[in-house]
């Protein structure tokens, strides 16, 4: 009797752990039919995702491509081109930019007799070691068995393999068969446990939202791709010593700070966790509602790294994850951060053209932050509204709940009505309709 295959917990890294260190050495390969140049630079990010996992990447390899092989993603000439170079330069891990299929991964480690995995799966490795919480735990957990359960053939032939010696290793036809029905099962309970305990943990979030509502400070979330510099940022302006690291994914749980804007007024920031291309559906399905949440905040930060060559792909792939999480109608706000290091200035201009609301600063030597925080006061002011109010005795109950989140201009007896005038928060206006007089 073997022990059960299904995925060790706490891990979300495949059998990419399973290298000792001296094993992780990396040929990266990406494929394009017509721009080979966005290949070019989609294999330096994918270097840095290896980089931060701890993987040395010794080559990166695009590779025109007509049609794609159903079997092996690339054609027999090119997995043979690739076994060869893995041999000369001892590499132990090929990593597809791409997207491939459970079958495909399978069938290009047969032939090229290594590790293979894609996009995804690094990402969800990276997650995986960076993890701190619960919470980003069990959504991490979660993203990886959803992933790992049409994979299961793998890891069982994976295991066998070793299990036994040899491949193949005088398996009873079936046996295999049978094993993965019971470990998808074991997968599924596992599933279904982590998705309770994840109710838990969003129900205590909750609690801690609405009490936030309940004092109603405007809130700020500070997004953007991954390595724009959210958490320097969060920093300079507040105490919360977030981590910051020139690493992608340092932050994955959301830090919320208290900040008094110039003109006193309290808010509260938000540091998320950054976006990045091509973002794994089964990652954004389970960090779905932390990401939601994050971006629920009232006014939005859109942080971009106008020194980084990619700016502009960043930039559309946040804003791609936005619309995504139903978020674009929030008020954005346009930071174009690290412009001490900011070689071309076209690309700031660039930036200006096509976002409206654009802020220039260096979150790390502090630069254009009075700019930053004057734009900050003046779109919160955009979110209020000031009106004018009669209300009738009998439904001075609704005044006191207003009065709570809104700021009274003036108020006035009138025989038994109340005049008020009030700013209010653009949510309470349906609140408060019956009432107006003068808006
Ligand atoms: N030159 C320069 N570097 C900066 C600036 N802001 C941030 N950095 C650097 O950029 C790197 C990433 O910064 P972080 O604040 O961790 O970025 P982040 O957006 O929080 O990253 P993730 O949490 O990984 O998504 C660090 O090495 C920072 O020191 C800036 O204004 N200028
Ligand atoms: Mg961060």
């Amino acid at each position: 009797m073997r022990d059960v295959v299904a995925p060790k917990q706490n891990t979300g890294q495949g059998r990419l752990q399973d290298l000792p260190p001296e094993e992780m050495r990396a040929i990266l390969v990406g494929t394009y039919s017509k721009d080979k140049q966005l290949c070019v630079e989609q294999l330096d990010e994918l270097e840095s995702l290896g980089d931060t996992y701890g993987l040395t990447t010794f080559l990166k390899l695009p590779c025109p491509i007509k049609s794609y092989d159903a079997g092996t993603f690339i054609g027999s000439g090119k997995i043979e081109e690739i076994k060869l170079l893995k041999e000369d330069l001892h590499c132990h891990v090929v990593i597809f930019d791409d997207e491939i299929s459970p079958q495909q991964q399978r069938n290009l480690e047969k032939l090229l007799e290594c590790v293979v995995i894609d996009r995804t799966e690094l990402i969800l490795g990276v997650f995986g070691q960076r993890a701190r919480t619960r919470e980003a735990k069990i959504q991490i957990e979660l993203a990886t068995f959803r992933y790992q359960m049409p994979r299961l053939r793998r890891l069982w032939t994976h295991l066998h393999r070793q299990r036994s010696g040899g491949a193949g290793g005088g398996a009873v036809k079936g046996e295999g068969e049978k094993q993965i029905e019971i470990d998808r099962r074991i997968i599924r309970s596992r599933i279904d446990r982590l998705e309770e305990e994840f109710e838990t943990v969003k129900k205590q979030r909750q609690i801690q939202r609405r009490l936030r509502e309940r004092t109603r400070i405007p809130t700020f979330a500070i997004i953007g791709y991954t390595n724009v510099g959210k958490s320097t940022l969060m920093n300079a302006l507040t105490d919360a010593e977030v981590l910051v690291e020139d690493k992608l994914f340092a932050t994955l749980d959301p830090t919320t700070r208290k900040f008094v804007l110039p003109n006193n007024q309290a808010i509260l920031l938000i540091d998320t966790v950054g976006f990045i291309r091509k973002i794994p559906h089964q990652l954004v399905a389970s960090f779905k509602s932390t990401l939601e949440e994050s971006v629920q905040a009232d006014i939005l930060l859109h942080l971009i790294d106008v020194s980084n060559p990619h700016a502009e792909m960043q930039a559309d792939a946040t804003q791609a994850v936005l619309k995504e999480l139903g978020a674009t109608k929030h008020p954005i706000i346009t930071v174009l951060n690290k412009i001490d290091q900011v070689e071309n200035p076209l690309a700031a201009q660039k930036m200006r053209i096509k976002y409206p609301k654009t802020v220039e600063i260096s979150a790390l030597e502090k630069i254009g932050f009075d700019v930053l925080l004057e734009t900050m006061v003046k779109e919160i002011s955009l979110l209020r509204k000031t009106v004018k109010l009669r209300v009738p005795q009998s439904h001075y109950a609704i005044v006191t709940d207003v009065m709570k989140e809104g700021k009274v201009v003036s108020c006035e007896y009138e025989e038994n009505d109340i005049l008020l005038e009030i700013e209010i928060p653009h949510h309470l206006e349906h609140k408060v309709s019956h009432f107006v007089c003068e808006s």
